[in-house]
């Protein structure tokens, strides 16, 4: 039963509290939602619910008990580091395979959730599943993943702290010749050495008027009089880190200066306004808003910040649109930017654990650097 969860997921086992409301939601599921069947195959509802960090699985859980699937390659690996109350090894397509065994029974209702379907595409699940009822459930799985226990906020510490240490690091090796690809390079090396799992995503590093392109990937560019964007992270364990910061190398012009400070006063205003059962989107539009003011809301191409979970981009979503409410326990990203294409862009990110007092985890300065 669903108790054997209580022995690992290898993510959350140390704390209770996760366990708990795990356990507790994932129980009354398919009853709450009217389905026989919750399917999933993504990657990080895998790793958070059974401790599997594998390539290919499928989780099936029933009113009674969770079911894992997976491929031969990973019979070993999972004997020891899933939990689950039946592991499965599977044969070809493994859709194919629990039809063949009748592990999902004709003329069934299963429920699946928007990210569900990481690792099967709906097609195929529509496909397979013809002769099943498919109904799509609200992002449940996320929800409860949301909620950050004891263990799960201390590896996202460790994770800022590494971040921290780096773009200190970082800061020492910024001269005339340094590329993009060079800081890139040093980031990814730097939070692995320190005991990172990896990067939390590639680096963003942008210099000059590259830094206008929010999503910019490093080049062999040699740094030049100009902005410096620097935005990555790393994971411990699976949990993420995500930073930014906009430095200048040379002396900022007092344009650069001045929109600096009306960011950064923007960021600290939407950082100073987390708490618990505000929406993504009032959070988003006090950055919008003060931008505005400030005439500078239409510079702002992008959402205020993002759930940080075991994927980069999590529940709570803090957009324009969004009605997430934020929860005790969660931890968000608050990064607005504003982008002068052919200019400069700047954006300056950190991350906070939502609580009744706000808990900013990020330690580098904030303070304009000239380098
Ligand atoms: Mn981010």
């Amino acid at each position: 039963m669903l108790k054997s969860l209580k022995k690992l997921p290898i993510i959350t086992s140390e704390n209770s509290k996760d366990l708990l409301i795990c356990q507790t939601n994932l129980h009354k599921l398919c009853e709450q939602f009217n389905v026989d069947y919750f399917v999933t195959s993504s990657k990080t509802h895998l790793r958070y619910l059974t401790g599997y960090n594998g390539s290919n699985g499928l989780l099936i859980l029933n009113r009674n008990k969770i079911m894992f699937v997976t491929d031969s390659r990973y019979q070993n690996i999972i004997k020891d580091e899933v939990i689950a109350d039946k592991k499965i090894i599977g044969t070809g397509n493994l859709l194919d395979f629990i039809l063949k065994q009748n592990i999902i029974k004709n003329n069934s209702i299963i429920g699946y959730d928007p990210n569900s379907l990481q690792l099967v595409s709906y097609s195929l699940l529509e496909n397979k599943f013809s002769s099943r009822k498919l109904k799509k459930l609200p992002n449940i799985i996320d929800k409860i993943m949301s909620v950050k226990g004891e263990s799960e906020i201390n590896k996202i510490k460790e994770a800022v702290k590494i971040t921290d240490t780096v773009f200190n690091n970082i800061l020492k090796l910024i001269s005339p010749s340094i590329t993009e690809k060079d800081i890139s390079a040093e980031i990814t090396y730097q939070q692995q050495k320190l005991g990172a799992e990896g990067d939390a995503f590639p680096p963003i590093i942008a210099f000059g008027e590259r830094s206008a392109l929010p999503h910019s990937h490093p080049t062999k560019r040699k740094i030049s009089k100009g902005a410096v964007l620097l935005d990555f992270g790393c994971r411990v364990d699976g949990y993420n880190s995500d930073m930014t910061r906009t430095l200048y190398f040379g002396k900022a012009n007092s344009s650069f200066k001045k929109h600096y400070q009306i960011l950064l006063q923007a960021q600290e205003i939407t950082l100073n306004s987390i708490k618990p059962g505000i929406s993504g989107k009032k959070l988003d539009s006090i950055a919008r808003n003060f931008l505005r003011k400030n005439r500078l809301d239409k510079y702002f191409i992008h959402s205020v910040g993002h759930g940080l979970s075991l994927d980069i981009h999590a529940f709570p979503r803090l957009s324009k649109t969004s009605t997430d409410i934020l929860e005790v326990g969660n931890v968000i990203t608050i990064e607005p930017g504003i982008y002068f294409p052919g200019k400069y862009g700047i954006r300056i990110e950190d991350d906070a654990i939502v609580g009744l007092i706000t808990n900013i985890l990020n330690k580098s300065p904030k303070n304009l650097i000239e380098i």
